[in-house]
């Protein structure tokens, strides 16, 4: 039996979030389906994994965690000697990075993931119509985010510095839906933004994640 266990849904973004982390380190691991359709994440079981009810969990041995990037900041940590290198033992270059996760979860996640909502899981997955103006407000605020994305990659291949590392990553969930929604045509209309997406979405760890997520 694999020591690392995520609970979790492959239609969720925090869910897939870990597991790009963990198929970049190529941990052994167990996914536990979590079906949200019937409400097991508010179930007395998982609510004793994680009080909030929600997914993905984590356990590695005697160590359980919850809350996606507090789990792929300990996978690379943990496991900085295996697969992709996914922080800087360097502390300065390392800061710089944490600068960025900060901005992903504080600043870009706002606004992208209430555009996840509105425009994939809303019509598509729960057959309801999306709200045009909480849709408009999101799209405001997120072209203001990727207005300095652009400028950060117009000086560094990644956002973190100049490897791929856990800052690129975190946005993998999100961007995967939102290439499939209207607010596709704010990345394409700036190049460097572009181009690395281009280049995050197409590493073999999210190709496999996205394989996972079609084979549930
Ligand atoms: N900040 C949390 C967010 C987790 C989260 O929102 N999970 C969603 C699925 S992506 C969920 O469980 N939603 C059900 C609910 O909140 O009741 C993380 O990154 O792990």
């Amino acid at each position: 039996m694999a020591a690392i266990k995520v609970h979790g849904s492959p239609l969720s973004t925090a869910t897939i979030r870990v597991l790009a982390a963990i198929y970049e380190k190529e941990l052994d691991h167990e996914f536990v389906l979590v079906d949200m359709r019937v409400g097991e994440h508010k179930k007395e079981h998982f609510l004793s994994l994680n009080p909030f009810g929600q997914v993905p969990t984590f356990e590695d041995g005697d160590l359980n965690l919850f809350e996606s990037r507090a789990i792929t900041t300990y996978i690379a940590h943990e496991y900085a000697d295996k697969g992709t290198q996914l922080i800087y033992k360097d502390s300065k270059k390392m800061a710089i990075t944490s600068v960025w996760m900060e901005v992903e979860a504080q600043q870009y996640d706002q606004a992208a993931s209430k555009l996840v909502w509105e425009l994939a899981a809303k019509p598509v997955l729960l057959g309801m119509s999306s709200d045009t103006a909480i849709v408009e407000e999101n799209e405001a605020k997120l072209a203001k985010v990727l207005d300095v994305y652009e400028n950060r990659l117009a000086q560094s291949k990644y956002l973190g510095g100049d490897c791929f590392t856990l800052t690129d990553l975190h946005h993998l969930p999100t961007i995967h839906y939102l290439m499939g929604t209207q607010a596709k045509k704010l990345f394409d209309s700036r190049p460097h933004v572009n181009a690395w997406l281009a280049d995050i979405t197409a590493r073999p760890a999210w190709l496999k994640v996205l394989a996972l997520q079609k084979k549930q």
